[in-house]
């Protein structure tokens, strides 16, 4: 059986704690299908939703941003983000990256966004383009407790910029977290800036996710050109990144223009976050009793 890495804890896909997604492309015209499947999985697996060439270009974009800085180990070509040594690869946050915009802001995901959301959409300024080193993975977290401050009606389009196996460690989704009540009302209530506590995720042991809350993690591998999108309030985080290349992809959000928008992640400068997250999660957990 196939085991994953998720976080630092091993599981054999299909077992108690990790399965499978499933996909959507069978109902992608079904806008009403659609949302019903939102409701009922939490995310809508989309794949080559977009054009893998020009993914894979926006991809390339950056790689040479990032061997310019050195961060990639110059024996091997570019395309194949080959770890540097001592990189710690992360966010682009203030370069330009025209190629990347012009995926995640093009007419495919957002004709996609204004029918699903039944009017005219919009996405955050800021992307979220990250670099994933060897090791590394995303802890369990809502999205809204960073960018709540708008809609809630807000999702998060997860774009891999490469073609990502399981050991690369792209997103996985803690099934059935979206009717977590208690959590939703206490955890799911904060907001990292306002409340100064520790953006690291709620949880970095994805086995009480399963034992103690009742969820099930899934995940895939993805390509380039596929797409993940699911709510603010589905627990989410990534495999880990067990091999020596940088795991590139993108997290956007999209909204209806006529809704509240959270103004930390809008205008040519978004201000983003301002709060170094002081407070312990662990010590929120206690007292929230989750
Ligand atoms: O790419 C990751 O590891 C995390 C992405 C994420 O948390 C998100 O898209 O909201």
């Amino acid at each position: 059986m196939k085991k994953v890495m998720v976080g630092e804890c091993e599981f054999e896909l299909g077992g108690k704690y990790i399965t499978e997604m499933r996909d959507s492309n069978d109902i992608l015209d079904d806008t009403e299908a659609l949302r019903e499947r939102m409701q009922e999985d939490g995310y809508l697996l989309i794949r080559g939703l977009h054009d893998r060439n020009e993914v894979l270009e926006a991809r390339l974009e950056g790689l040479h941003i990032l061997n310019d800085r050195g961060e990639l180990d110059p024996n091997y070509p570019v395309e194949e983000a080959v770890i540097g040594a001592g990189s710690r690869g992360g966010m682009y946050t203030n370069e330009k990256l025209p190629k990347l915009q012009k995926v995640v802001e093009g007419h495919r995901i957002m004709e996609f966004f204004d029918r699903f959301l039944g009017g005219e959409s919009m996405t955050f300024d800021f992307k979220w383009a990250r670099n994933v080193g060897k090791g590394e993975s995303s802890a369990a977290h809502y999205d809204i407790v960073y960018m709540g401050r708008g809609t809630k009606n807000l999702y998060t389009a997860w774009t891999p910029l490469c073609d990502i196996s399981y050991e690369m460690g792209g997103v996985c989704v803690c099934l059935g977290s979206q009717n977590l009540e208690k959590i939703k009302q206490t955890y799911g209530q904060m907001d990292v800036d306002r409340d100064d506590i520790s953006g690291e995720g709620f949880s970095k042991d994805p086995i009480e996710m399963v034992d103690k809350f009742g969820c099930k993690w899934a995940t895939t591998e993805y390509r380039a050109g596929d797409v993940l999108i699911f709510g603010m309030y589905l627990m989410h985080g990534s495999l880990t990144n067990t091999t020596n290349q940088f795991r590139t992809s993108v997290d956007t959000r999209f909204q209806l223009r006529s809704e509240p928008v959270d103004e930390r992640w809008v205008g040519a400068k978004p201000r983003g976050h301002y709060q170094s997250g002081k407070g312990s999660m662990e010590e929120a957990r206690a007292k929230w009793g989750v």
